[in-house]
């Protein structure tokens, strides 16, 4: 990849070619265009929706009590939270014996506005993107954590993140905050190549604070809109990765008035509930501002989007749907509802 060049021995700056030349900003994805994405990524949760419980998408069926029992089985398996499930379920079989609910249709259109009212329980203004924040945020360089357990997705969202932002008009640093895995920077270094932004980073070992800094540093310097800081999923056991992160958080709010801005906590969709416990130490660590789901389109478990915002009460930011550049899009609770039942 190259472009690296050492100052002083230890930091490695990463300049690609074309790196501040911002293109148009497009609009928002298109209402349709992100159903379709939501629909192909959310496919194999779609798929097991559709052959336990062929005759709900389809309704075809009379609906009675046998097809609740059923569908709760197969809301399970998606991975919403049992509870969650349970208590839904509930709900319906009330409105069953009112006879508020007359057939599957009735049943699609109630299970969607339940799943809905799970995914609307944040505030509007914790639901803003990171572009809108930015467009609004009089401070620069704007600042971005990226934290999560390792394997998440991390780097590459952080690649995706800086596409996305640079595509909107906007001047990205990324920073290689992650100094625990020697090929952690490398890495970084191809997304920031492929994104065409720059990059600071350091050796192995630094201090991932020290690394902020001097991006944060260089940021204002370059009057660049925002910096995106990569972090490692663990440390050597000696260093406590929770009270790393708080220390750069502190790092930041030194040097950029009311810093990180944004903390954004990456889950992956493939571990499923399992992640929530490990999320939730994040929770009680750092101020995170919101999540973003990675991985949906390798999972049939795509309730887990239900499960997090039921259990973790913050709002799905983005979503991860491939491992190319262009898939990372923005969570829409709609689109996510309507993809799971709708053809
Ligand atoms: N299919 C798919 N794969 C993804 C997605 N996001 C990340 N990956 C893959 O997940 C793997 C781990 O991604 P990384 O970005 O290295 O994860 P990380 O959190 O930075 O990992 P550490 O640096 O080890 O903590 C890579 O193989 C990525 O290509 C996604 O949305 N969909
Ligand atoms: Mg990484």
């Amino acid at each position: 990849m190259g472009f690296w060049r050492k100052e002083g021995g230890e930091i490695a700056r990463l300049f690609p070619s074309g790196s501040e030349t911002a293109e148009p900003r497009p609009e928002h994805e298109e209402e349709t265009g992100l159903l379709q994405r939501f629909k192909r990524a959310i496919a194999r949760t779609r798929q097991t929706l559709l052959e336990r419980f062929h005759d709900l998408t389809l309704g075809e069926r009379e609906l009675d009590p046998a097809v609740l029992e059923e569908l709760e089985e197969t809301l399970i398996a998606t991975d919403m939270g049992p509870r969650t499930v349970m208590e839904m379920l509930e709900r319906a079989r009330q409105a069953l014996d009112r006879e508020a609910l007359r057939d599957l249709q009735a049943l699609r259109a109630f299970i969607q506005s339940e799943l809905l009212a799970i995914l609307s329980r944040t505030s509007g203004d914790q639901r803003l993107l990171t572009e809108e924040r930015l467009r609004r945020a009089s401070v620069r360089p704007y600042v971005i954590l990226v934290i999560g357990v390792n394997g998440t997705g991390k780097t590459t969202t952080i690649g995706k993140l800086a596409h996305r932002l640079k595509r909107q008009g906007f001047s990205v640093l990324l920073c290689g905050a992650d100094t625990f895995r020697a090929a952690a920077a490398d890495q970084l270094g191809i997304w920031a190549e492929r994104a065409g932004v720059p990059l600071i980073g350091q050796q192995p070992g630094a201090d991932p604070a020290a690394v902020l800094f001097d991006a944060l540093r260089s940021a204002k310097a370059r009057r660049m809109d925002v910096v995106i800081a990569d972090t490692a999923g663990r440390l050597h056991t000696k260093i406590n990765l929770m009270q790393e992160l708080q220390k750069m958080c502190r790092v930041a709010a030194r040097e950029v008035e009311g810093a990180p801005h944004e903390v954004l906590l990456v889950l992956d969709a493939v571990t499923g509930q399992n992640g929530l416990e490990q999320a939730r130490r994040f929770l009680e660590a750092v101020r995170v501002t919101g999540l973003i789901l990675t991985k949906l389109d390798g999972t049939a478990k795509g309730g887990i989007v239900i499960a997090i915002a039921k259990e973790l009460g913050l709002p799905i930011h983005y979503v991860g749907v491939g491992e190319q550049l262009d898939d990372l899009i923005e969570f829409s609770p709609e689109a996510y509802v309507r993809s799971l039942f709708e053809a």
